[in-house]
């Protein structure tokens, strides 16, 4: 007999085939496969058996024998290997990005295949998912929800508008005018929302809950967007190679000539928020080069250095115009957004420089910005004078034992008047967004609905070599969905054994919930931030000094120093914390949590928006205070800090999931260079720990992964056998099946309404069914004389 292979880790494969050369107490000697690897000697907790066939993959994965990490990786490897993209770990859809168009994949006749049917009856797919969760709401009469999670340029929005697109085609009306609203939400929302980075060259910058209604009759009469952080530092500045909102450089390609001119805009090149990420481009010397040749061409000229040769920013304008037109947006509304954004851009461009003849050390707008001023002010609807004093000065209030006193202006530094003028900018910009959601919202309203299916699109688990306020809050996103996903995968997958009876023994898992204590409960981080805001000199040192030691009796949080990630950049204790994830530990500098946590304008800015005659600016601003049901005190977290806010957007996004049925897809990330046909196995198995997939499967292992309803399995195979055995009732039938093919005992029980599997088992028996003509005429014969 062949010896038995096993998988070992491998750096950049993940792992690896071998064969044990040696066995030690504390691990073993393996010899890889491919001769040229030298041995590796690994501990036996990192060493899994391989199945008889490598070579063989399944569309589920719970069909293997061995359910671990490793089958995993190769079973998703084997089927990428031939763009089978999409596998199933029982009903988790793992979806690996393909990185090329698989158009043929979604077609109209593909959406009618997958109508109404069970999930595994057909290969693997997103169509599938989606359908379970109609048939779910139809058949349980409950919402639904699925939950698509993944790292950047994953596959999540891609995903979500399939998700949607199957929906509304199957279930829309025939006049389809919700529908096609609905599905003209997305290029909008990435016109504003989606950006170029370096990980994804259309990255969402925000997450978004988007609810499609149903009425008692299932059909689809509205839908409902909810939307989370909306990434605000990247209004004013990007990294190198990373763009801004695609809707500035869309703008300013696409704008008609006299729209152009009437707003003032001309190549992204001349405008300091969109060539922030160029501007370090340049300063790369070989880039450099590539870049002056580019310069000679007249479309460059147009759409700025930063055009990407995969998006068409002109022709993306004219369908923005157009979807903004679809969703109800007459000639006036759209030009009311079009001028807000250039505002935007005009303001970028006023640049300070210290005043030499103030002596209290304030600063001016420079000479050459002057008609980016004025350019600004005649957008923004206010006096060019009055902008100017907002930028350059703070209204402060002095008080006197509580009472209010006299109004002061202090002059601002160069720097802070830049600081000013970004607040400003961020803040027009994220309320325009907030108005394009809730503009979105209104033209798919809802009258009645019955029941919904929500897709939550957000950004899965991160951290970079500097990580800031921005990834705190999405993995403090992360914990909850993922003690969301341990709670409903675990907690499903007991109650159903109880339900059916199989008497198996409880499973625990790692509950993550001291990680969420620590940074949501009265006391813990997001606490601690706000009340640093309220002191009256906040700082960042003495806000992470009180995380230390406010919380430092929590296992999951350490000092910057306890780190031993690789690619962390060195800070001191004072300068960061550490907080174990369940998905690793991340250190984050808080140098920014301050400011990052506080969008509200400072006084003399919100002074000014509220004297604008810029109406659609004022209502901009005008609306979140009327959400929040009281006018904001001015220069103060009016609207809440944007933590707290998040904490209860999350509390009111978990109560939804909690009350729907819920369906998950993990999308995959094949590589970090964005090409088809590229598996690095070791950043796949890491995305699969970190999404909880390898928890899951000890899960699987331990139970029966594979089931099915009796009737069903009736239905399946009534048809190999003869007729007499049609009679019997599918229970019965099912019973006298396994009896007959002599299957082990311990791999298989039988349920209420249901057969289980162990791991691999279901997979043997329908190979034998299908397969094995001799055998199963013996089997026939057998079942026969049972029944006379
Ligand atoms: V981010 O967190 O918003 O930065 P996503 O949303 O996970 O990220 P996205 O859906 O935008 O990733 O996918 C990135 C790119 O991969 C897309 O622009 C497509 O070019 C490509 N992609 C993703 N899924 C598919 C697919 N099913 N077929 C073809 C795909 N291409
Ligand atoms: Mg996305």
């Amino acid at each position: 007999m062949e010896e038995q292979k096993v998988w070992v880790p491998h750096p950049s494969d993940g792992y690896q085939l071998g064969q044990i050369a040696d066995l030690a107490e504390d691990g073993a000697t393996v010899q890889p496969l491919d001769p040229k690897r030298p041995a590796v000697t690994v501990p036996y907790d990192r060493l899994y058996p391989a199945e008889q066939d490598d070579n063989k993959d399944v569309d589920d994965n719970c069909a293997l024998m061995n359910l671990n990490e490793a089958t995993l990786l190769n079973n998703v490897r084997l089927r990428y290997g031939r763009d089978a993209i999409y596998t199933y770990v029982a009903n988790i859809l793992l979806a690996v990005n393909p990185y090329k168009d698989m158009r043929q994949l979604y077609s109209s006749e593909v959406i009618k295949k997958y109508q109404g049917k069970s999930l595994g009856t057909l290969p693997p797919h997103v169509f599938a998912i989606a359908d379970k969760a109609f048939r779910d709401m139809k058949v349980l009469k409950q919402s639904q929800s699925v939950v698509v999670s993944g790292e950047s340029g994953a596959g999540k929005t891609e995903s979500t508008k399939y998700i949607l697109r199957y929906l509304c085609k199957s279930w829309g009306s025939a006049a389809g005018e919700i529908e096609a609203r609905i599905l003209q939400a997305n290029p909008i929302l990435e016109s504003f929302g989606n950006a170029k980075t370096t990980r994804n060259n259309n990255s969402s910058r925000f997450g978004k809950f988007i609810e499609i209604h149903f009425n008692d009759r299932m059909s689809v009469v509205g839908g409902y967007i909810s939307h989370y952080l909306l990434e605000r530092s990247r209004i004013v500045g990007q990294s190198r190679e990373e763009r801004n909102y695609h809707i500035f450089y869309q703008i300013c390609a696409g704008a008609p000539d006299s729209l152009r001119k009437q707003l003032g805009l001309s190549s992204p090149d001349h405008f300091q928020y969109t060539r922030l990420g160029c501007t370090q481009y340049f300063a790369d010397k070989e880039s450099k080069q590539s870049m002056n040749a580019d310069r000679q061409s007249a479309d460059h000229r147009k759409k700025g250095p930063l055009s990407d040769p995969n998006l068409d920013d002109a022709k993306d304008f004219a369908r923005l115009d157009k979807a903004l037109a679809t969703i109800g947006l007459g000639e006036k509304q759209r030009l009311d957004i079009y001028t807000t954004v250039a505002a935007v851009l005009h303001l970028g461009n006023v640049a300070f420089e210290d005043n030499p003849e103030d002596r209290k050390g304030g600063c001016m707008v420079s000479p050459s910005s002057a008609q980016s001023l004025a350019t600004a002010a005649a957008l923004l609807g206010v006096d060019p004078d009055e902008l100017n004093q907002a930028l350059l000065s703070r209204v402060m209030q002095t008080s006197k034992g509580g009472a209010k006193g006299t109004v002061i202006m202090v002059p601002l530094k160069t720097h802070e008047a830049h600081s000013a003028r970004d607040a400003l900018a961020k803040g027009i910009y994220s309320r325009l967004f907030d108005y394009i959601v809730s503009v979105i919202n209104q033209s798919i309203p809802f009258s009645s609905s019955s029941y919904y299916i929500g897709v939550l699109d957000i950004a899965g688990f991160e951290y970079f070599t500097v990580n800031s306020f921005e990834q705190f809050c999405i993995n403090y996103c992360n914990e909850k969905l993922q003690q969301f996903f341990n709670q409903r995968i675990l907690r499903d997958e007991q109650e159903l054994y109880e339900r059916e009876g199989l008497g198996v023994k409880k499973i625990s898992y790692v509950d993550n919930q001291d990680a969420i204590d620590l940074i949501e409960t009265k006391g813990g981080i997001l606490y601690l931030l706000d009340e640093e805001s309220k002191l009256p000199r906040p700082s960042a040192v003495h806000f992470t000094q009180s995380v230390h030691s406010g919380c430092g009796g929590s296992f999951r949080l350490a000092l910057p120093r306890k780190s031993k990630l690789r690619d962390h950049r060195e800070i001191r204790d004072d300068e960061g914390f550490l907080v174990r994830h369940f998905a690793g530990a991340v250190c984050y500098q808080t140098d920014k949590f301050l400011e990052k946590n506080n969008d509200a304008l400072h006084g003399s800015l919100e002074g000014l928006i509220h004297e604008s005659r810029n109406a659609f600016l004022q209502g901009l601003f005008a609306s979140q205070a009327a959400t929040n049901g009281k006018a904001p005190a001015r220069g103060k977290l009016a609207l809440g800090s944007v933590g707290s806010k998040f904490k209860q957007q999350l509390s009111d996004l978990m109560d939804k999931l909690n009350s729907t049925g819920t369906n998950f897809i993990r999308c995959i990330k094949p590589n970090p260079k964005m090409v088809d046909r590229l598996f690095e196995g070791g950043q796949i198995l890491s995305q699969l720990q970190c999404s909880g997939m390898t928890t899951v499967l000890q899960l699987m292992q331990q139970g029966y992964p594979s089931r099915a309803p009796f009737n069903e399995l009736y239905a399946m195979y009534k048809k190999y056998l003869p007729k007499e055995l049609a009679r019997l009732d599918p229970r019965l039938f099912c019973k006298l099946l396994l009896r007959a093919l002599g299957l082990n005992e311990h791999d298989f029980k039988f349920g209420m309404t249901k057969l289980f599997f162990r791991p691999g088992k279901f997979a043997e028996f329908d190979q034998i069914m299908k397969s094995d003509p001799e055998n199963l005429a013996a089997l026939v014969a057998r079942v026969r004389k049972w029944l006379v």
